[in-house]
């Protein structure tokens, strides 16, 4: 963590200019045929002399009153059926072409449909989230239950009318919020209640609502049916306790500050041979979310420990640190763009919660973690641009910036794509520094802690108007649960 002023006299970042596709308004008309060019059928016998379509009238005279000879008669016949036959053939191939379209964008592109992500199949959007499983992954019955806003709200998403819906606590009970919670990934130990809250606006267009005499055992949401309304109010899920710092940080805002004990429960450091490299954050008692480039040059997980409980390394170090079962590096985790900064660790061992040691609250749908929102860095990375490692984690308060300051030519000059937020201090003195990567940047909101991105990258440390930046965790949302349900 930096926290000095300097004055930064870089060149402003690349501009692009996007020359968009122009239509071609000098085209020409698609083809159609010149009239007049073929006889118009029977009138005569066709010649079989190569001439031009001027020249036809010119080799065969027909008397009138005299009757066509056979030949001619012949010719005709032969014509009419030669006629019919290219016609099918016209129809036939333009049959064959729309159809190909039609497979090409329907099926194989799936435009209406969904794709699954393993074996490419394509299925029916009613077919996504309705108790059947399709896809040879599972995805299309493994991600039909997600928490929404500050309240965790449970939603179902509607295989019938296709869209996300609340769900009725009527005959509802902790066991069906324990399934559907394992359901999202996490386990059942860690689950503590469901309760109720007023649905809003949310609830207008119905509810999902257990059938009588639902079993928790079973799928869940085959045995739920859309009701136009609901006795209570709406389903809200607790998973894990999350999101809870047990010491209020220092109200101070510009620079960073040391932390004191408990107030960044789910801070961890990552270490190899004792050494500190990079920062992680606890999201459950297995799982560790980092960054996808701490691990490129060192990819073996029992080269890792994982720290945590303490501000102070030295402190920590007496304890042993918790070994790493496995490493998950973001599949498109691109080293030359930064894109995809994401990675998780699993653990050998679950770790015990405690006073200072608790996970941070994964982003719920709809929670508001953009722009201009006052958020919290941590971490025991370098002070200053290649300058020395603290002993005691710092912490910092910083600004997140909404894309489109964070890419303007003056900032970071659209290198920030939509896997990565912005945030710091515009005037500069502010930041993450090396060995701070990995680590949480987390928003306070509706009295718990969100993990709004994990540190990645940046132009120097603390330099006016090179703001730090994070993986997009809000983005990443599916992709981790997805991990987590996996392992
Ligand atoms: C790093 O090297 C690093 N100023 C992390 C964050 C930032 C710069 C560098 C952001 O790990």
């Amino acid at each position: 963590m930096t926290s000095f002023s300097v004055s930064n006299n870089q060149a402003n970042g690349p501009t692009y200019d996007n020359i968009g596709f122009r239509h071609d308004e000098g085209r020409s008309p698609s083809y159609s045929p010149q009239q007049g060019i073929y006889p118009s059928f029977p009138q005569q016998a066709p010649s079989y002399v190569p001439m031009t379509p001027r020249t036809i009238n010119t080799h065969h005279t027909v008397t009138p009153g005299k009757p066509h000879n056979t030949a001619q008669k012949k010719g005709i016949k032969k014509c009419h059926w030669k006629y019919i036959l290219s016609a099918a053939l016209c129809v036939l191939l333009v049959l064959a072409v729309v159809g190909l379209l039609l497979w090409y964008f329907l099926y194989y592109q799936c435009l209406l449909g969904k794709l699954c992500k393993s074996g490419g199949k394509c299925l029916s959007s009613s077919q996504w989230c309705d108790g059947v499983t399709d896809c040879s992954g599972r995805e299309d019955e493994s991600q039909c239950f997600r928490l929404h806003g500050t309240s965790f709200m449970l939603e179902s998403y509607s295989s019938g009318s296709q869209r996300w819906m609340p769900v009725c606590p009527e005959n509802w009970d902790n066991n069906f919020g324990r399934a559907v919670c394992e359901q999202i990934g996490y386990r059942s130990q860690d689950y503590v209640t469901y309760s109720q809250t007023s649905s809003g606006s949310l609830a207008s267009k119905g509810y999902l609502k257990l059938k009588p005499g639902s079993d928790h055992e079973s799928q869940i949401q085959s045995q739920l049916a859309y009701s136009q309304s609901c006795s209570a109010r709406a389903v809200t899920l607790q998973c894990i306790e999350c999101g809870q710092s047990s010491a209020a940080p220092s109200t101070r805002i510009v620079g960073g500050t040391e932390a004191v004990n408990g107030a960044w429960p789910w801070q961890v450091s990552l270490q190899i041979s004792g050494q500190h490299i990079c920062g992680g954050s606890i999201i459950s008692p297995y799982w560790i979310l980092s960054a996808a480039h701490c691990f490129q040059e060192y990819s073996r997980p029992d080269i890792w420990k994982v720290y945590s409980g303490d501000v102070s390394l030295l402190k920590m170090r007496f304890g042993t640190g918790k070994a790493v079962h496995k490493i998950i590096n973001h599949a498109e985790y691109d080293s030359e763009t930064n894109d995809n900064d994401i990675a998780l660790l699993k653990l050998s061992t679950p770790l015990t919660f405690s006073r200072t040691v608790k996970p941070v609250c994964l982003p719920n749908f709809g929670v508001n973690l953009s722009a201009q929102r006052q958020a919290w860095i941590t971490g025991w990375g370098a002070l200053r641009s290649s300058g020395p490692a603290p002993d005691k984690l710092n912490q910092a308060q910083v600004t997140i910036y909404s894309r489109e300051t964070c890419n303007s030519p003056a900032v970071l000059g659209g290198q920030v794509t939509q896997t990565m937020i912005c945030a710091g201090k515009l005037e500069g003195g502010v930041d993450t520094c090396q060995g701070d990567s990995g680590g949480p940047l987390v928003v306070k909101e509706g009295g718990v802690w969100w993990l709004a991105g994990d540190t990645s990258w940046g132009i120097g440390c603390a330099w006016k108007n090179r703001p730090g930046v994070y993986g997009n965790v809000t983005y990443f949302i599916d992709w981790i649960y997805r991990q987590m349900q996996n392992e």
